[in-house]
């Protein structure tokens, strides 16, 4: 089954989903910045450099308790391991700390990312997101979308009469005047053959960001607060949520072939997908 083909829920429960998964994505944004031990207990997972901690396991526990008590027929599948298999179609894919390093450093720049996707989340281009949300603990917001309900920022803790923000992505269209962020991997090898693709790319460019998060790179493509964003080597838990809140403010996001994927994922607005595409496939 395509990722186009899997069925999308019903309007009522978009919404439904869209409320929980900005509750959760809220509530372990909370944790892991206001329950942050002295010690991180740090241990590493694919190279020396892709570090975990002791509150991204925790954060996973949490979000995994949290879905489980409202939707226990749902599937689930984390970073940090956690792959529970449901029976109702819908799968929540979780990012407990997206920017575990800067996490690390205490650089505010980190989210939690969830999102509810229809389809086989174990396989690339094969699932797709229909509700979800990224939370931003250091600057108490949140971020979110459903399929058909435009994208949107909230205050972590709604004010009476500050009604959410929508976004809408850049209109830039010239591709020398775009602030395009991006990122890099944890593996040396990998690193250097980025920095290669980076040559093509800098000179082709209004300039690069590397904030550290790829859901906080997406949000801000939906944000218009960058014109692009285009990475190698993410996941699906890095991109579920910010590839919906892009769609949902207008946005594409895309990858080497038709889907966002690990060879590459890039979202813009529609003038500049394609000329970005081919910068990094070039
Ligand atoms: C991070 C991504 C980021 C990428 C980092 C890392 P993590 O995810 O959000 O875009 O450049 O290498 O993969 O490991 O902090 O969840």
């Amino acid at each position: 089954m395509t990722s186009e083909q899997a069925a999308v829920p019903a309007p009522e429960e978009l919404e439904a989903l869209e409320r929980l998964c900005i509750a959760v994505a809220v509530e372990a944004g909370r944790f892991i910045r206001d329950e942050r031990p002295a010690r991180l207990g740090v241990t590493t997972k694919s190279t020396d450099t892709d570090v975990v901690t002791v509150m991204d396991r925790r954060s996973e526990e949490l979000l995994r308790g949290l879905i489980l008590a409202e939707r226990p027929d749902d599937g689930i599948l984390g970073e940090e391991g956690a792959d529970v298999v449901g029976t109702s179609g819908l799968t929540w894919v979780v990012d407990p700390i997206d920017g575990t390093v800067n996490y690390l450093y205490e650089i505010p720049a980190y989210a939690v990312s969830v999102a509810v996707v229809v389809g086989d989340a174990h396989t690339e281009g094969a699932w797709r997101p229909v509700a979800g949300a990224v939370a931003d603990p250091s600057l108490r917001l949140v971020h979110h979308a459903r399929a058909g309900g435009g994208a949107w920022t909230r205050a972590e803790a709604p004010v009476e009469g500050a009604p959410p923000e929508r976004l809408t992505v850049s209109a830039e269209d010239r591709l020398g005047r775009s602030l395009l962020a991006t990122g890099f991997g944890y593996d040396a090898e990998v690193r250097a053959r980025q920095s290669q693709v980076l040559t093509r790319v800098l000179p082709a460019v209004r300039d690069i960001r590397r904030i550290g998060s790829a859901a906080l790179d997406l949000v801000r493509v939906a944000q218009g607060s960058v014109d692009a964003y285009a990475e190698s080597g993410i996941n699906a838990w890095d991109l579920a949520a910010g590839w919906l809140i892009v769609e949902e403010a207008g946005g594409v996001v895309t990858g080497e072939g038709r889907h966002p994927g690990k060879v590459l994922t890039v979202a813009a607005g529609p003038a500049l997908v394609e000329p970005v595409r081919s910068l990094f496939t070039a």
